[in-house]
C-alpha cells in the first residue's frame, strides 16, 4: 500500500491539460486520497506554452521531451493528455519505466496499438503498475446513479439503448482545420472524439458490449483554413487550406450481446447543440434519460410506481456519487468535476492496489467498435461484428 506522495508527470497542456490539472489539485483538495498527487512536472514541445500552464495550475517544473519526464524519479504517475497519435509511445514507455498511467480517450489511433498497450498494461499490474483511460463522463454524478440503478435491475432487461453526442463547433465552412481534423492525428473524427463516449458511456451502463454495427459517416466540409493558433475547441486561420481526413459526423445502428438494440449519433454540426450528451436506456420495467446539458439531473421511470410517470431526479444529494465531497445538497457540479473524481479513483485504486476502470482493455473495446464503424461506413454500412475480448 503506497502513502507517499505520488509525482505526477503531465504530457500535454491544453484543452485536456487544464482540464486533467485542476482535476489532480481539487482531487487532492476535496477527495483527501490515501495518496496525494504532487505536480511534478508539466510537458510540452512549447516551453512557453507549457509554462504558462505551469504557473497558472501550479505546476512545480516543465520538460520539453516527455521521455525527460518519464525518465524522472520523482515522478510515479504519468498523465497522456496528447494528441491520439502519440497515446501508444508515451504509454509504453511509461509502464516499461514502471509508472501508473492515465491515458485521454480514445486510447489509441488502432485496435493494434489498444491490443499493444493493453497486454503492456496487464504485465505491468503483475508489478502493482496500474493503468486507465479517461473515459470521463463516466464520474458525471448523474450518470453513476445511471449505472447503479440499471446494475440494482431497477429498469429490468435492458431493450433498447439511444445515445447521441452532439457538438457545433464545425458548423461555420472557416473553422480551421485543427489537429481533431486530421486522421493521422486524431485516428477519427466525431467518431473517435465523441462517439468513443457514449460508446464507453452505453457499455458501462448496460455492463453489456456491443456485438456488431452497421454505420455511416460523412465529412461536410472537406477542406478548410489551416490554423495560426487553437485553444481548446477554437482556432484561428491562417494562411492556405488543407484536406479534412476525417468524419465531421457519424451514425451507426448496433445490438448488444445481451440482445438490446441501439442508435448512435455523434456529430459536430448539431447547430445549437455546444455538448449535448444525449442517453435514453428502455427496460422491461423502467427508463432512464440523461443530458449532459442539463448534467445535474437523471430522468427515471419506473413502471411499477404507484403513479408512474417520469420522475426528474436533481442528483446533488450528498448520497449521490461523489456529490458528498462537494457542496451542500443542491448546489451542482460542472464540467470539470468529473476530472477530479477520475484523478482521485485513479489515486484511490493505486493506494488500495485495486485495478481502476475503465482500463486499457474497456478502451480497446471501445477501439473495436470505432473501427468496426469505420470498416461498416467504407463497405455501404454493411453489418460488422465486433470481437469479443480474449
Ligand atoms: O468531451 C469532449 C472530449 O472528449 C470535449 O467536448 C471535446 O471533445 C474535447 O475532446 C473531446
Amino acid at each position: 500500500m503506497e502513502t507517499q506522495p505520488l509525482g505526477v508527470a503531465m504530457i500535454g497542456y491544453a484543452f485536456m491539460g487544464q482540464a486533467h490539472s485542476q482535476g489532480w489539485r481539487n482531487a487532492r483538495s476535496f477527495f483527501d486520497p490515501a495518496v496525494v498527487p504532487e505536480l511534478r512536472v508539466v510537458c510540452g514541445r512549447d516551453a512557453e506554452a507549457a509554462g504558462d500552464l505551469a504557473r497558472r495550475f501550479g505546476w512545480q517544473s516543465v520538460e520539453t521531451d516527455w521521455r525527460a519526464a518519464i525518465a524522472r524519479d520523482d515522478v510515479d504517475i504519468v498523465d497522456i493528455c496528447t494528441p491520439g497519435d502519440t497515446h501508444a509511445e508515451i504509454a509504453l514507455a511509461a509502464l516499461a519505466a514502471g509508472k501508473h498511467v492515465l491515458c485521454e480517450k480514445p486510447l489509441a489511433n488502432s485496435v493494434e496499438e489498444a491490443e499493444t498497450m493493453t497486454e503492456a498494461a496487464q504485465r505491468a499490474r503483475v508489478d502493482g503498475i496500474r493503468s486507465m483511460v479517461g473515459f470521463t463522463y463516466r464520474r458525471v454524478p448523474a450518470i453513476a446513479l445511471a449505472q447503479r440503478l440499471v446494475a440494482d435491475g431497477r429498469i429490468g432487461e435492458v431493450r433498447h439503448v439511444r445515445a447521441q453526442y452532439l457538438q457545433d463547433w464545425l458548423v461555420d465552412p472557416e473553422s480551421p482545420l485543427t489537429w481533431r481534423l486530421q486522421k493521422e492525428r486524431a485516428g477519427s473524427g466525431a467518431l473517435g472524439d465523441i462517439g468513443a463516449h457514449v460508446i464507453d458511456l452505453t457499455q458501462f451502463i448496460t455492463g453489456d458490449r456491443l456485438a456488431g454495427v452497421s454505420g455511416l459517416t460523412e465529412t461536410f466540409v472537406k477542406e478548410r483554413p489551416l490554423p495560426r493558433s487553437s485553444s481548446g475547441l477554437s482556432a484561428t486561420a491562417g494562411s492556405g487550406t488543407g484536406q479534412v481526413t476525417v468524419d465531421d459526423a457519424t451514425v451507426f445502428i448496433g445490438r448488444f450481446a445481451g440482445g438490446a438494440i441501439a442508435s448512435f449519433e455523434a456529430t459536430r454540426f448539431a447547430t445549437g447543440r455546444k455538448n449535448a450528451i444525449r442517453l435514453e436506456l428502455n427496460g422491461t420495467r423502467g427508463s432512464i434519460a440523461f443530458d449532459f446539458e442539463d448534467m445535474n439531473v437523471l430522468n427515471v421511470y419506473e413502471a411499477d410506481a404507484d403513479e408512474p410517470g417520469f420522475r426528474r431526479i436533481q442528483v446533488t444529494e450528498p448520497h449521490h456519487p461523489y456529490v458528498a465531497a462537494w457542496w451542500p445538497a443542491g448546489h451542482g457540479l460542472g464540467y470539470e468535476h468529473g476530472f477530479t473524481h477520475q484523478a482521485a479513483d485513479f489515486l484511490t485504486a493505486i493506494a488500495a492496489g485495486t485495478d481502476p476502470s475503465p482500463s486499457f482493455a474497456d478502451g480497446l473495446g471501445v477501439q473495436r467498435v470505432l473501427e468496426a464503424v469505420e470498416t461498416s461506413a467504407a463497405s455501404g454500412a454493411a453489418w460488422t461484428p465486433i470481437t469479443p475480448p480474449a
